[in-house]
């Protein structure tokens, strides 16, 4: 059969199925094609099952929105976050110059990236909206380096399915799939409307997921870890969110 025909079947099958009796096909339909998101175990889980495996079957490719310049918010609003610690602070005063994003996991050659080095790789920029969960959104120009280039760099070994990202804020930690985490739009910004990225929008280092919600997209990342199950991660639902009730997939 070829590749279109069978995912025209896969997508038909998990969709049409998606009344309360199809449920438990659509949810073996999806276990079957390695669709089943980390959080699916919980109250939500054969919704989070079928909202994520729809996803991807149908926008596995898509692009986020993008905007004119004329459309940048004025001025944008930055959600609060919760006081950054020492370690933060000692960077910010050295001008960041001592961050480094780390790299390891399902990867043939681990690496340590400085600022300096991720602004000389390949960039990319794009205006996106940003929205929080909570129903606010603002539209900004975003400027970095896309995950992929970095995928690439350290060379991402053939099994992986995910990408761990984590904050200097401890309690911050997300993940993605490898379809997020090779979409040209997903990218490790350092900044934002022709300017370095503001420390209230994340700067130095954020990760932005312009397919997904707000609290995917983690402000002062510090470390990316590429691995093939979620499992061993926090309470093995995928990410921090899902631990406080927040979907794991959040796709707009
Ligand atoms: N490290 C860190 N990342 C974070 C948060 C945070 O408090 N700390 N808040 C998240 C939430 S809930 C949202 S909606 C967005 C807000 O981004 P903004 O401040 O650019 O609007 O950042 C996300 N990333
Ligand atoms: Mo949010």
């Amino acid at each position: 059969m070829s590749k279109i025909s069978r995912r025209k079947l896969i997508t038909t099958g998990v969709v049409a199925t998606a009344g309360a009796s199809g449920l438990a096909v659509a949810a073996s339909l999806a276990r079957r094609y390695g669709l089943i998101p980390p959080d699916s175990g919980g109250l939500y889980g054969p919704g989070e099952t079928l909202t994520y495996a729809a996803q991807r079957l149908l926008t596995r490719h898509s692009l986020a929105r993008e905007f004119n310049r004329n459309q940048i918010s004025k001025p944008p609003f930055a959600n609060e976050v919760a006081p950054l610690g020492e370690a933060f602070k000692r960077l910010q005063e050295g001008a960041f110059a001592g961050w480094r994003l780390a790299v390891d996991g399902m990867v043939a050659r681990p690496a340590s990236f400085s600022l300096e080095e991720l602004k000389g790789f390949p960039g990319r920029s794009q205006i996106t909206h940003l929205a929080c969960e909570e129903g606010w959104s603002y539209i900004a120009e975003w400027m970095g380096v896309p995950l992929s280039h970095i995928l690439n760099a350290v060379g991402t070994l053939p099994h992986a399915r995910y990408v761990v990202y984590r904050s200097i804020q401890s309690d911050w930690w997300e993940s993605i799939d490898m379809a997020d985490a090779l979409h040209p739009q997903t990218l490790v910004a350092h900044g934002m409307n022709g300017s370095e990225l503001p420390v209230a929008f994340g700067g130095p280092l954020r990760l932005r997921v312009p397919r997904q919600l707000g609290y995917k997209n983690v402000k002062y990342i510090t470390s990316l870890t590429v691995t093939d199950s979620l499992t061993r991660f926090g309470k093995g639902l995928g990410s921090a969110s899902p631990e406080s009730g927040y979907a794991w997939y959040a796709g707009i």
